[in-house]
């Protein structure tokens, strides 16, 4: 009883249940930071496009309105930022990149990725990140289109890696037979970015 008393009186508001779900070193923000290298682009919809193409027997791309009729979903995950900040139950609209890869034959030697973004911001990720429901591409955040800051028209939101993977203002993947660094990853942050392992820069 007291202690339920203390802890109330002592954050003022209820706190989310955390008991296992804040990744070593993290921290809460109820905060959406916006944390972007360079300019925010701000891409016309008619323009947009999501491609995948590179190690593929064949490249596909959908215009935004084809991408609004592929099957969507709502998700509900905790996101983890490199630089220590988690914020938990997010809630995002889009399509699984299981989803997506049903249009395409990845082949054999295609079991790394690339992401690459408006503005020209990349990431790396292997197959094995993107696909079993870890990945999705969503345009949609709390029930509202996605800003462009928040990566809108549409983000990567890979929530079992550090944020860096979540590219923003995506445009596609590309597979290819190596994994070749991102934006980041080339400037010393770790390739894959676990948080559960604090895998924050090279040789964590
Ligand atoms: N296109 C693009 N995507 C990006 C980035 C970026 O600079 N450009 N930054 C990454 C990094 S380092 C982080 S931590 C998250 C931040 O997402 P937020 O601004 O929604 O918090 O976006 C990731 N995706
Ligand atoms: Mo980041």
């Amino acid at each position: 009883m007291a202690k339920r008393f203390i802890s109330r009186a002592f954050t003022g508001r209820r706190q989310p249940d955390v008991a296992g779900r804040l990744p070593p070193g993290q921290y809460i923000t109820p905060d959406f930071p916006v944390l972007s290298a360079g300019p925010t682009p701000r891409v016309a919809l008619d323009e947009w496009q999501f491609r995948i193409e590179g190690l593929v027997t064949e490249p596909v791309e959908w215009s935004w309105e084809a991408f609004l009729q592929l099957p969507s979903r709502k998700f509900v995950v905790d996101i983890h930022c490199v630089t220590k900040w988690s914020k938990l139950d997010t809630h995002w609209e889009g399509v699984s990149v299981d989803t997506l890869l049903e249009s395409v034959a990845i082949e054999s030697q295609g079991r790394f990725a690339t992401v690459y973004c408006y503005g020209g911001y990349t990431t790396n990720l292997p197959l094995a990140d993107l696909t079993g429901s870890k990945a999705f591409v969503a345009y949609r955040y709390d029930g509202q289109p996605l800003a462009p800051e928040q990566g809108g028209p549409a983000r990567l939101v890979e929530p079992h890696l550090y944020l860096r993977k979540s590219a923003k203002r995506v445009n596609g993947i590309r597979f290819m037979d190596a994994d070749r660094p991102g934006f980041w990853e080339s400037l010393g942050y770790h390739h894959r970015g676990d948080p559960r392992q604090e895998q924050r820069y090279r040789g964590d």
